[in-house]
């Protein structure tokens, strides 16, 4: 990675890039003076400016608040911008603009995840060190708990699609004060709760992005975290913050047990795809049969119950509402045995749905999760705050003005099922009446297999999806889907594939949907 070179090495190369490749951006006389100036020379509507710093690179950031860890070293030098707009008067939005000195003419965006509430420094980093002018923001609230949301719907709808609409407006001004020109072209890059927002963007602000990338995306908001609240139900969970309760429960599936599971579910499906190398390259094609792990006899350990085999059964089975209509796809056969999972099976229920339920839906502090159901997810479907369920195919608008959407999709993410991303995709061809071929014009879904949640899990899973240091930054669109998003909207080259590494020097090309990864003896290749 870039920052691992030494400042001269950096130095170096921005002046030969500035010389060379970049006549009409590049850098100022002196940054920093000019970067100072903007203290006292940023005018915004309803925006604040908090503080204004020339960061060399590296350098050590960190900010205040309940988000307070999040703290990065830059890889780049940048003009730091902290300010604060004004939503309403009882909601404002917090954000940065890195600007570094070496600027390629284009504005970058962030978002968030889960229910947060902090700037993506790590996003603010990779950014930055390709020379996009990055901005993140908190998202309309500080910190990773629901609890702001209690009684200010104003600032849910920041939460829900306001935030980055600000970002968006906001970010490409502090540019253009900062460069003297407008930004030439605008990317959104985040994962998780950010890739609904990259999606809400694109659905209710067409304009704001030329280029969104979206990982995991939490689409189908509410009934992703409706599912979240089931799969703790399933095991017998009814507190987030306590795991005793589900602990002592007998729907509960101790780690032990699920090493079990887990193990069962390769012995099962780990060769549906021809290799025995612990990756279900696609779990949908997974029909796992628990039966063969329940007690016989007087078998007491190493097996499961009668009441944990109707857990797993649910777990592993799309989630119908009340009318019968699927609200989410299942559980993906794998993706239990992520390192994140535990937080999902390990015994607390459901953080996302507990406060979302409590401070955005039913306005309440405190909620018995018991017996939660499918009555609570029909209760949240019908208040559906800030209109979050950011589910709806409709990108006609996106499209018509040329924008271009990739996302990405790790097929072991045991936080949000990949088959959900699938069933977006369907949607948005069924709404556009658009075929494979026409989405191909505009629409991407890569599916990763072996990902898990937005990076990490088994094999070549870095592409420069950016969402943790290290992310594989290299400039080269193969392997850099952000890269490979700005030569989509900038040059007219779509990406037919992306080349994963493992960091190791093992690569694997993954596909776009409806394309499937078939291994043909020697490679993984695409194929209709
Ligand atoms: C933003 O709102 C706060 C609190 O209502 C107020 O004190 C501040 O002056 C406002 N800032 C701007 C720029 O309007
Ligand atoms: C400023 O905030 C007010 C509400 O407080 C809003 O009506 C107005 O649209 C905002 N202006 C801009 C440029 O965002
Ligand atoms: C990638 O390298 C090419 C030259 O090979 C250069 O023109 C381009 O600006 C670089 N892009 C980034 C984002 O560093
Ligand atoms: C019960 O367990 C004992 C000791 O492990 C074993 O000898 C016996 O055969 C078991 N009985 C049944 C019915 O499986
Ligand atoms: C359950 O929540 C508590 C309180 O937030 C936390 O300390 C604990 O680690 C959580 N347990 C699990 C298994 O995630
Ligand atoms: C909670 O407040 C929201 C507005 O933020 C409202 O739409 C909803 O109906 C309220 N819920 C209840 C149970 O009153
Ligand atoms: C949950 O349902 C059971 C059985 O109907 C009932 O006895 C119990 O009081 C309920 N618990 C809560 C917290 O509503
Ligand atoms: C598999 O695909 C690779 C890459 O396209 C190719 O080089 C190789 O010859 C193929 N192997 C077989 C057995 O078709
Ligand atoms: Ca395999």
């Amino acid at each position: 990675m870039r920052r691992t070179q030494s400042t001269t090495a950096i130095m170096v190369y921005h002046l030969l890039a500035t010389a060379i490749l970049l006549p009409a951006f590049g850098r100022a006389a002196d940054p920093s003076a000019k970067c100072l100036s903007l203290k006292s020379t940023l005018q915004l509507k309803n925006t604040t400016i908090l503080d204004v710093a020339y960061l060399a690179a590296p350098a050590t950031v960190s900010t205040a608040g309940a988000c307070q860890s999040s703290a990065a070293v830059t890889a780049a030098p940048v003009c730091r911008v902290y300010f604060v707009t004004n939503t309403t008067s009882t909601s404002a939005v917090h954000g940065e603009a890195w600007l570094p000195d070496t600027w390629y003419g284009r504005f970058l965006g962030l978002g968030n995840g889960g229910l947060n509430g902090c700037i993506d420094y790590v996003g603010l980093d990779y950014g930055t060190s390709l020379h996009f002018a990055t901005v993140g923001s908190d998202n309309g609230h500080d910190g990773s708990s629901g609890l702001p949301f209690l009684n200010h719907p104003e600032v849910i709808n920041d939460y829900a699609f306001r935030a980055t609409h600000i970002e968006a407006i906001i970010g490409k001004q502090i540019i253009t004060a900062y460069y003297g020109t407008p930004a030439a072209k605008s990317y959104f890059l985040s994962c998780s709760g950010g890739g609904r927002q990259g999606m809400q963007a694109a659905l209710r602000y067409p304009a704001d992005f030329d280029g969104i990338l979206t990982g995991a995306p939490a689409t189908d908001f509410n009934h992703l975290a409706g599912w979240g609240g089931m799969l703790s139900h399933y095991i017998g969970a009814t507190s987030p913050d306590s795991s005793a309760t589900a602990e002592t429960s007998p729907k509960f599936i101790p780690p032990e047990l699920w090493s079990l599971v887990s193990a069962e579910i390769l012995r099962q499906c780990d060769l549906l795809d021809g290799v025995r190398d612990g990756i279900i390259t696609e779990p949908d094609e997974c029909d796992f049969q628990a039966e063969v792990l329940r007690c016989t006899g007087n078998q007491t350990t190493g097996c499961l119950t009668q009441v944990q085999l109707e857990a797993i059964k649910n777990i592993y089975s799309p989630l119908f509402g009340l009318d019968g209509e699927l609200l989410y796809p299942r559980y993906s056969p794998g993706a239990e045995a992520d390192l994140f999972a535990s937080s999902v099976f390990g015994g607390n229920f459901s953080s996302l749905m507990a406060d979302w339920e409590r401070y955005a839906v039913l306005n309440v502090t405190e909620h018995n999760f018991a017996n939660f159901s499918v009555h609570d997810i029909a209760l949240v479907d019908q208040v559906n705050p800030g209109g979050v369920a950011t589910f709806d195919g409709d990108l006609s608008e996106f499209r018509t003005r040329g924008g271009k959407f990739v996302t990405y999709h790790g097929r072991r993410d045991p936080l949000i099922s990949s088959t959900n991303s699938k069933r977006v995709y369907d949607l948005i061809s069924h709404t556009l009446s658009a075929p494979p071929h026409e989405m191909d014009s505009f629409y991407r879904l890569f599916l990763i297999p072996g990902m898990g949640h937005c990076f990490g899990g088994l094999g070549p899973t870095l592409f420069g999806q950016g969402i943790i240091p290290g992310t594989n930054a290299v400039n080269d669109s193969d392997h850099n889907i952000l890269l490979a998003l700005v030569d989509w909207v900038e040059g007219g080259v779509s990406p037919a594939t992306i080349v994963g590494s493992d960091g190791n020097g093992a690569e694997r090309t993954h596909c776009r949907y409806p394309m499937r990864s078939v291994w043909n003896g020697t490679v993984f290749a695409c194929e209709e």
